[in-house]
């Protein structure tokens, strides 16, 4: 999958692309034995992110990319013109269709069946906007899908581009080193399913605290059966909206 990022502040991507799943997901020295299997960018590697400043495509000899909105009120709106033209110029990179995102408070609350549609994809352009949007006519003209990623406010549309990133790129096939994590968690945990059962590790007892007894019983089936009590009990507790709603009398 090939992502492009379009957005005024390129440099704060860096370090979450560069990093972990992200990073490893656009290595290519990773993928050299399972070329064949997995379907890879041109340089090798199952992702491919491509950043694009927005301000390097305005007109204006100042370099301004923003303005006062029309009718007054706070803050500054994006102007068209940067953005479309950015579309435009980064569209023609790639012989691909893009499915075209704008990260956006009034858009779609991305959830995880959502992250699945994009995951299957070939290529995503995600916009990020900064100040207090972009002005409407760009939208209507690109006529992308909007997200937003949940109720509160953040400053600008570039973390919701990473969150975004981050959910979706972990789907695709061979970016994950171990397969059976992302596919065991459609059956347990996660989406529309329940929430994770707690886990322990070594050593046995910290600082007066025991691990449960069943967990070291080494009886497999005892095991399964309390997790999944201590999933469904945790879910009615924190979380009970994502409970299947009780059969009516
Ligand atoms: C007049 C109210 N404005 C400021 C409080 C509205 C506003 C404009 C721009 C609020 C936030 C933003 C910047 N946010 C995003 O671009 C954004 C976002 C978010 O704020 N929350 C959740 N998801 C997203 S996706 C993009």
């Amino acid at each position: 999958m090939r992502i492009d990022i379009l957005t005024l502040f390129p440099e704060m991507f860096a370090p979450v692309l560069g990093a972990s799943i992200l990073k490893r997901a656009a290595d290519p020295a990773l993928y050299e034995k399972a070329a064949g299997e997995l379907t890879l960018e041109p340089h090798g590697a199952p992702v491919a992110y491509h950043l694009t400043d927005i301000r390097a495509y305005t007109t204006d000899k100042h370099g301004k990319v923003d303005d006062r909105p029309f009718g007054g009120g706070p803050g500054m709106v994006m102007q068209c013109q940067p953005v479309w033209d950015a579309v435009q110029a980064v569209e023609k990179l790639d012989p691909r269709k893009a499915r075209r995102i704008v990260l956006s408070p009034q858009g779609r609350r991305l959830d995880q069946p959502l992250v699945e549609e994009l995951a299957g994809q070939p290529r995503l352009l995600l916009i990020a906007g900064h100040y207090e949007g972009f002005d409407q006519r760009a939208i209507d003209a690109l006529e992308p899908l909007e997200v937003s990623i949940g109720d509160y406010v953040l400053s600008g549309g570039e973390l919701a581009a990473m969150v975004l990133t981050d959910a979706v790129v972990r789907l695709i096939p061979g970016v994950l080193g171990d397969e059976r994590s992302a596919h065991h968690e459609s059956f347990s945990a996660g989406a529309q399913g329940l929430l994770d059962y707690p886990h322990y590790t070594r050593p046995a007892v910290w600082q007066g605290r025991t691990v449960p007894e069943v967990l070291l019983s080494g009886d497999h089936a005892r095991i399964e059966a309390w997790r999944k009590e201590q999933a469904r009990h945790r879910t009615e507790l924190r979380r009970p909206d994502l409970l299947p709603p009780p059969e009516p009398a």
